[in-house]
């Protein structure tokens, strides 16, 4: 595969080969080898974290506001190369370039421009103590961080990672999932253009081998994850042995219900932007879409008109609503899923098939599939990650909320009403990290993004982010004589 790009790892502001492991990268959307992945070996994990630990001496005695001023201009290099980064990462995820143009790289630079702005805010407290002493509290940075992607948004993920990190004086090794290894390397030589220094944003590349070797490193300060339930209870025990800090964003199987007195075409749309945007491969997708039994056959209804009006074809098409799943293994899992739903008797209303007519050869393609089930089945109890949406009817509000609540997930939740005061009821009973009140799946870098019971720990984004990134420090200080029975 020499003639192939070489997909190497960044360290110390450097593009390095790694001595690890290569393998092919693919773009899902052909199926077609668009690289050769260099991984990282032992020696580039222990140049990443060395170079990081360096870095981030001189970056943590930095003040914040001149931190905040590196973030905001990363955000204006993010901008001016915003078809670029997007076709890199529609290529490496076989997502939709109408998609990648309009969200990854916009969120990953409004991240940046964020965080740059809290930078130089991270005033704390003054206590009065009284005449004899007062105190005072310093947030100060953890030091390395160790931040691994999953393989949806890897762009965005590494933002939403590496901007709080660096904003609050961290340094970040950051390992992307061994199926988008792109554009993270990407980012890494746009931050170093835009006038990071040297060493504080690196990237490893690599399977579970090297995240392994992130949490275990004994230099390595803090874990943040983004991935599955089952790696973030792996990720968690490795890192125990070194108490060290985890952040987990992980999986969801979140809940989505319509009262009759809604606005059904939002509903419609608030479904399918929970099911159907990037092909269902968002963890805080409405996957459960609960319907008031009296608007049952006319949400369907609609719901199935425009879902059979999408457009599901080649990734790098304008036009294309619906895009390649990761990877064949990955599509196999979905279509297994809806095998199993017409197993248990789930009843099928469209989709459920892996399509060949009218998509590249050699991408994995699945029909936008709308399922009416119970709430025992397969496909309303676990996490898919493709386009497949399951609706349940309900009759009444305290049914739904236990129902809804009803699954060891709580990453997302939302609803669709015009009874503003049942909505402010509802939503503040909804066991999730992030509820929307008549829309889905909007992510707005100023608000905390994260799950509560086993979609994850800790939040990513807003002022939330400062607690991740920070440690607190207090500081007493005397005023007058010591005290002491000695
Ligand atoms: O996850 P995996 P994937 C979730 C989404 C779905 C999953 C899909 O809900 O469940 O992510 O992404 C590395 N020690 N979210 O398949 O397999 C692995 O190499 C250390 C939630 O990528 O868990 C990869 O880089 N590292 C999210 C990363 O972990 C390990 C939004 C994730 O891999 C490891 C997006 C180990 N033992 C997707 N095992 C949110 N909540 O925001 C694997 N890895």
């Amino acid at each position: 595969m020499s003639a192939l790009p070489r997909v190497g790892n960044f360290i110390g502001g450097r593009l390095v080969d790694g001595s690890g492991p290569r393998f092919p990268d693919y773009d899902p959307g052909r199926g077609e080898v668009i690289g050769e992945v260099f991984s990282a070996g032992e020696a580039e994990i222990e140049a990443a974290v060395a170079q990081a630990r360096c870095a981030a001496r001189a970056w943590a005695r930095a003040a914040g506001a001149g931190r905040g001023r590196a973030l905001r201009r990363i955000a204006e290099v993010l901008r001016a190369h915003n078809d670029e980064l997007a076709e890199l990462e529609t290529r490496d995820t076989g997502r939709p370039i109408a998609e990648t143009r309009s969200v990854d790289i916009l969120s990953a630079a409004d991240c940046f421009e964020y965080f740059g702005a809290l930078a130089a805010t991270l005033a704390t407290e003054h206590v009065d103590l009284g005449p004899s002493a007062f105190g005072y509290v310093r947030r100060e940075p953890i030091g390395v961080v160790g931040a691994i992607g999953a393989w949806n948004y890897p762009l965005q993920i590494a933002s939403w990672k590496a901007a709080p990190a660096l904003a609050f004086g961290n340094a970040v090794v950051f390992k992307p999932s061994e199926l988008t290894p792109q554009s993270a390397l990407r980012l890494a030589a746009l931050l170093v253009e835009a006038g990071l220094p040297p060493g504080l944003f690196n990237v490893v590349q690599g399977d579970a081998r090297v995240g392994r070797a992130l949490v275990r490193h004994p230099e390595v300060d803090k874990i943040t994850l983004t991935g599955e339930v089952n790696t973030g209870r792996a990720v968690m025990a490795e890192a125990a042995a070194g108490l060290k800090r985890v952040s987990l964003e992980l999986g969801g199987k979140s809940p989505l219900i319509v009262f009759s007195d809604a606005d059904l075409d939002a509903a419609v749309t608030g479904a399918m932007l929970g099911n159907f945007y990037s092909s269902g491969e968002i963890c805080s997708n409405g996957t459960r879409v609960f319907v008031e039994r009296p608007i049952l056959a006319a949400f369907l209804d609609r719901l199935s008109l425009r879902t059979e009006r999408l457009r599901i074809g080649d990734p790098l098409d304008p036009a294309t609503d619906v895009g390649a799943m990761i990877s064949t293994t990955h599509g196999e899992r979905v279509t297994g899923y809806i095998e199993r739903g017409l197993t248990e008797g789930a009843r099928l209303i469209t989709g459920g098939r892996r399509m060949h007519e009218g998509v590249p050869a050699g991408g994995f393609y699945i029909a936008p599939t709308i399922f009416t089930a119970d709430d025992g089945m397969t496909l309303a109890r676990e996490e898919i990650f493709g386009p497949v949406m399951t609706v349940l009817p309900f009759d009444e509000e305290e049914e739904v909320i236990a129902r809804a609540n009803a699954t060891p997930y709580g990453l997302a939740a939302g609803l669709f009403t015009r009874d503003v005061t049942r909505a402010y009821r509802v939503a503040a009973r909804l066991g999730a990290g992030v509820c929307w009140i008549n829309h889905y799946n909007v992510t707005p870098v100023e608000l905390p993004f994260g799950g509560v019971k086993q979609s994850g720990i800790g939040r990513e984004n807003g002022r939330a982010a400062i607690e991740a990134y920070t440690e607190v420090k207090s500081v007493y200080v005397a005023l007058g004589d010591i005290e002491s029975p000695y």
